[in-house]
């Protein structure tokens, strides 16, 4: 029987390296999302080259060209909704939404922060991190809301943070379980065992295969 793949569009502004671990999932016959399309508002983004590299069609809609936020967020929807997504994926991209956009996407659209949140919203997340101390950091996959960072958390992985870290070594150790994390969650949507319940995320069915990904434990293994 042909099953019927969740169609991702994915919004970028740089290298693409978490574009490049959901391909990298969608390749495998069993996962339930494809990538349909990939959104960039820099036309120098790297992770165009590797999307299109993987045949997969790329739209570039460049800030600059517009004059305000709420006329780049109609000329962004316009180029999302061409490939039709039943899920919207932030992935590193740079620019924050309108409420309006956000609205259009609600419940769909789902962006991967480079701190456990709710710690560190914003820019500069490591050095943060770094500044403030603290001996756990990692990444937050959450829902966009209209409050930038602030929406229903869906997964979170944590890394230890090493005496000698600086924010080249810290950003490299959270990157790796960016890669294990978005592909999970964009799966777990994909499966439809996603229910946002309040500020609250519900997750169907979540086993001990994937609890121990939270876990800096484990990441000898990583
Ligand atoms: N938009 C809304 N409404 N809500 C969120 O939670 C969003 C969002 C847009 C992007 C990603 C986010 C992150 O994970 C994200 C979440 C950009 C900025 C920012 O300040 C902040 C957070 C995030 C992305 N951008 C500047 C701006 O003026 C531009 C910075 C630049 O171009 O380098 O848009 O951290
Ligand atoms: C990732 O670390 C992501 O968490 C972060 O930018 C990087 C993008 O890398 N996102 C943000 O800071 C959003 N403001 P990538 O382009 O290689 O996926």
């Amino acid at each position: 029987m042909a099953v019927v793949k969740t169609r991702c569009v994915i919004l970028i502004s740089g290298r693409g390296s978490n574009l490049s671990a959901i391909l990298k999932a969608t390749q495998s016959p069993d996962y339930p999302a494809v990538i349909a399309g990939v959104v960039a508002n820099r036309a120098e983004a790297a992770g165009l080259q590797l999307a299109r590299d993987a045949g997969i069609p790329v739209s570039v809609v460049p800030n600059g060209d517009y004059a305000d936020r709420p006329s780049y967020d109609l000329a962004l929807q316009t180029a999302v909704d061409a490939y039709a997504p039943n899920l919207v994926v932030l992935a590193g991209f740079m620019r924050i939404l309108t409420p309006a956009f956000v609205a259009h996407y609600a419940g769909r659209m789902m962006n991967i922060h480079p701190s456990l949140l709710p710690a560190f919203t914003g820019l500069r997340t490591h050095e943060r991190a770094l500044d403030a101390g603290v001996r756990l950091h990692g990444c937050t996959v959450h829902f966009v809301t209209a409050e930038l960072d602030h929406g229903p958390i869906i997964a979170q992985a944590a890394v230890s943070v090493h005496d000698g870290d600086d924010v080249a070594s810290l950003a490299a150790r959270v990157l790796k379980v960016e890669h294990q994390l978005y592909p999970m969650a964009v799966r777990w949507f994909a499966e439809g065992r996603l229910h946002i319940d309040g500020a609250r995320v519900r997750v169907d069915g979540i086993t001990h295969d994937t609890l121990p990904l939270i876990s800096p434990v484990l990441e000898s293994f990583l």
